[in-house]
C-alpha cells in the first residue's frame, strides 16, 4: 500500500519529485487554514504531514485517522499538541540546526537596526527629509563592547551570543536552568538570574521556546526591570511577551526600544501601534526566511518524513518516545 503524504507548505520541485517516487503526495502549499476543504479532504487519507505554522489540534487529529508522522518545517513546535501526538502514537519531527545561523543573523540584524535606529533613519531619506547633518536627537546607541543578555541559550541563542562576543566584543550574560560551561569557556558567557540579567544588560535578546513556563515571560515588571536605554529583541515567539504591556512600556519610555520578528498574533494586525512607533523595528517573522535556509529546512522535513514512514529513525524527532512504542 502506497502511503500518502499531505504537503501544505512550499517545497522545491526536486523535493516534491523525490517524495513522489515512494509516496502518493497531496501538494497544497498555499493552505492558509486548517478549515481549508482541500486540506481536510487530503488530511483524511494522510499517513504523513509536511508543513508549518498551522495550529494542529486534537480535534483536527480526529480527522486524520491514518496519520503516523508530522514533519514540521520549523524548529519551533508550539503549534503542535505534542503530548496528544505521543498519546496517539504520532511522531513529530522538526528542523533544528539547519536554521540556527540564519536565525541568529536575524537576531543580530535586529540588535543593530534597533540600537542604531537604522530603519527609522533610513526612512528620513525615503521621505526626502534628510536636510541636515544628523543631530543628537537622532543618535543611536553603540552595540560593540556593550552587555548582551541572552534569555535562552540554546543553539540559536548561543549563535547570537557568539556573534556579539567574537564579532562585537560584547560581554555576554545568559539565563538558563542549567549552566553552559562550554560557552563560558568559549566566549566568557556569564550565567545570571533572570532579574539580574535584566538589570545589567544593555540589550536583552529572547530566544526561548514558547511553553507554559515562558508564555508572557516578559510583562510590565520585566520591562521596568531593564536598564534605561536598553533594547529588547524578540526572535522567539510573540506569546513570550505580554504585547499590550510592551506597547505601553515603549510608549511611556519605560522600554527604550524593541526589535521584533515575532508577535502575539501573526500576521500583525493592521491596527497594531507597533509599526508606527519610531522606537520599534518590526519584521514579519523572517527568522529563517532565506532561500538557502528554507530549502534546507524543507529538505530536512522531507528526509524526516521519508525515513519515518519507512519505519526508520528520522534525523530530528521531537517526541522520541513514539519510536520506542
Ligand atoms: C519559520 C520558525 O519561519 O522554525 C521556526 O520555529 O519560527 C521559523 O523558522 C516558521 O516556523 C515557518 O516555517
Amino acid at each position: 500500500m502506497t502511503k500518502r503524504i499531505l504537503v501544505f507548505r512550499q517545497i522545491s520541485d526536486e523535493q516534491l519529485s523525490a517524495l513522489k517516487q515512494d509516496f502518493s503526495v497531496d501538494y497544497l502549499p498555499d493552505t492558509a487554514s486548517v478549515e481549508d476543504p482541500a486540506f481536510l479532504d487530503a488530511l483524511a487519507h494522510a499517513h504523513g504531514l509536511v508543513g508549518s505554522s498551522l495550529a494542529i489540534t486534537p480535534a483536527l487529529l480526529d480527522r486524520a485517522p491514518h496519520l503516523e508522522t508530522i514533519a514540521s518545517i520549523s524548529v519551533g513546535y508550539d503549534n503542535y499538541p505534542v503530548d496528544e501526538l505521543t498519546r496517539r502514537g504520532i511522531l513529530l519531527c522538526n528542523t533544528p540546526d539547519v536554521l540556527t545561523e540564519t536565525t541568529a543573523d536575524t537576531g543580530f540584524l535586529l540588535i543593530m537596526c534597533t540600537a542604531r535606529r537604522a530603519i527609522e533613519l533610513a526612512q528620513l531619506i525615503k521621505e526626502g527629509n534628510w536636510t541636515e547633518s544628523i543631530g543628537s536627537d537622532l543618535y543611536g546607541s553603540d552595540v560593540h563592547g556593550k552587555t548582551l543578555g541572552m534569555v535562552g541559550m540554546g543553539r540559536i541563542g548561543a549563535a547570537v551570543a557568539r556573534r556579539g562576543a567574537l564579532g562585537f566584543g560584547m560581554k555576554i550574560l545568559y539565563t538558563k536552568a542549567s549552566p553552559k560551561p562550554e560557552l563560558e569557556r568559549e566566549f566568557g558567557a556569564k550565567r545570571r538570574e533572570f532579574d539580574q540579567l535584566l538589570a545589567e544588560a544593555d540589550i536583552v535578546c529572547v530566544t526561548v521556546p514558547l511553553s507554559a513556563e515562558t508564555e508572557k515571560l516578559f510583562g510590565a515588571r520585566e520591562f521596568a526591570q531593564m536598564k534605561p536605554g536598553a533594547c529588547f529583541i524578540n526572535i522567539a515567539r510573540g506569546k513570550v511577551v505580554d504585547e499590550a504591556a510592551m506597547i505601553e512600556a515603549l510608549g511611556d519610555g519605560t522600554l527604550h526600544a524593541a526589535g521584533l520578528d515575532v508577535f502575539e498574533h501573526e500576521p500583525l494586525a493592521a491596527d497594531s501601534p507597533l509599526p508606527q512607533m519610531n522606537n520599534v523595528v518590526a519584521l514579519p517573522h523572517i527568522g529563517s526566511a532565506t532561500h538557502e535556509t528554507r530549502t534546507a529546512m524543507a529538505q530536512r522535513a522531507v528526509d524526516n518524513i521519508r525515513l519515518a514512514l519507512r519505519g526508520e529513525r528520522p534525523i530530528s524527532p521531537v517526541n522520541e518516545e513514539v519510536l520506542k512504542g
